[in-house]
């Protein structure tokens, strides 16, 4: 399929192609089985100046959009799904200081992440906050020129290795998701640390970690937009990011199919390569129409998003259901192409499998993305009446 990239795009994927497979891939089995975080990839990509793809060029990035962020994670998810989340997963937590930072804010934050020198995260989900987003307990009294947090959040991508954190909490109690505002955390203030470090099913070379704030101190100069428009600012956030998950759910995909073909003209059965029998052939034909189709959407709602668009809930967690229900079934194909040795951890498909299963999980369960998608629909067959 042409996508009719740029020269500059095609430079920005070709880049991320060769670090996935130079770099990423000979080392992706040994990260997983660890579950440590790769630094020495992380300082590769900091090296290729891909770290600033989606930041403006006046605070030191390239000046690309979720299009450039997603051909990105996408390249480096072909090759594992979890070493590239340290690069997505610093999008999500910068995202809210490029929508809704000061140039003040965005001068001391933007240029250290666009050079690689500092990961971020995004701090809204807590143990009684999923998907009822609306549900935070976690606190800002404003005391002061401060606000005192306290609280304690959950399965934070990125914990205890970013140095930038977007937190969500609440200023106003009385006035639900309405009462929520957002805040720019550093590592190392104090009455900031990090609790339990989770043991996952998949993904495993990103950390996932408790951020933990008894009595935190935060600078007013920190609160993003604000007072009361941290939970719009988490919405906003996840409406340009999901796509970006989407991207993640494609590149695995595109991983595990890939290892299906190259497997299926290797093995031999029956005196021939599996690759000769249509049963083997069908599956390999649908893999490829769901990752194209899926692709498809990923980019086309990108170029939505970048060209300005006002609305894109809808679109945003169509490609994100789209993409990772596609992921799900292609890593489960796979596996079953590869038959038994599919099956085993040193084969690369079991792996893509449990990677998968988070992209229907994380930014939102498909469950609640189709509840997006059919509010947006029903609002758009109201408005036309
Ligand atoms: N953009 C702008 N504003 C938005 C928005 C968006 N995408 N989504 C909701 N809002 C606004 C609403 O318009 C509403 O504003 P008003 O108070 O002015 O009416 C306000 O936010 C509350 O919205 P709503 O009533 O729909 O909130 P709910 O509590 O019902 O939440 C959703 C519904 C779908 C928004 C929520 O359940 C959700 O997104 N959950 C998933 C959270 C998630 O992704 N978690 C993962 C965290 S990161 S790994």
């Amino acid at each position: 399929m042409n996508y009719f990239l740029t020269d500059e795009q095609k430079m920005i994927q070709e880049l991320a192609a060769t670090i996935a497979d130079e770099k990423i891939a000979p080392v992706a089995l040994k990260y997983d089985e660890e579950g440590k975080f790769p630094h020495d990839i992380v300082k590769i990509l900091a090296d290729s100046d891909l770290c600033g793809v989606y930041i403006p060029e006046e605070y030191g990035g390239l000046g690309g959009g979720i299009f450039e962020m997603s051909l990105v994670v996408e390249q480096l998810s072909r090759a594992c799904g979890g070493i590239a989340l340290a690069f997505a997963g610093t999008g999500l937590g910068i995202f809210p200081v490029l929508l809704f930072g000061t140039d003040e804010q965005k001068r001391r934050f933007l240029p250290d992440v666009a050079a690689g020198k500092k990961l971020a995260a995004f701090g809204l989900t807590e143990a009684g906050a999923g998907s009822d987003a609306a549900g935070l307990r976690t606190r800002a009294d404003k005391v002061g020129d401060e606000y005192a947090l306290n609280g304690t959040k959950q399965w934070i991508t990125n914990g205890g290795e970013a140095d930038i954190y977007t937190v969500v909490a609440c200023t106003d109690k009385t006035k639900g998701p309405r009462g929520y505002s957002a805040f720019i955390v550093e590592k190392g203030t104090p009455g900031f640390s990090f609790g339990k470090k989770e043991n996952k099913m998949g993904i495993r070379a990103s950390q996932t970690v408790e951020l933990v704030f008894e009595d935190c101190h935060i600078p007013k100069e920190n609160l993003l937009s604000r007072e009361g428009m941290g939970f719009i600012v988490a919405m906003k956030t996840l409406d340009r990011t999901r796509p970006g998950v989407a991207a993640q759910a494609v590149g695995i995909a595109q991983g595990a199919y890939e290892e299906a073909v190259k497997y299926s003209k290797q093995r031999v059965q029956f005196g021939q390569t599996i690759s000769n029998f249509q049963a083997i052939q069908h599956i390999l034909a649908d893999m490829a129409i769901q990752i194209e189709a899926a692709r498809s959407l990923v980019y086309a709602t990108c170029r939505t998003i970048d060209s300005g668009a006002k609305t894109f809930s809808k679109e945003s967690a169509m490609c994100k259901v789209f993409a990772s229900d596609t992921a799900m079934k292609v890593t489960v194909d796979a596996v079953q192409v590869l038959g038994g040795y599919g099956y085993m951890k040193e084969y690369p498909v079991e792996k893509r499998m449990r990677d998968a299963k988070v992209t229907q999980i994380y930014e939102g369960t498909n469950q609640i993305q189709r509840n997006v998608i059919a509010q947006e629909l029903l609002k758009e067959f109201q408005a036309s009446k």
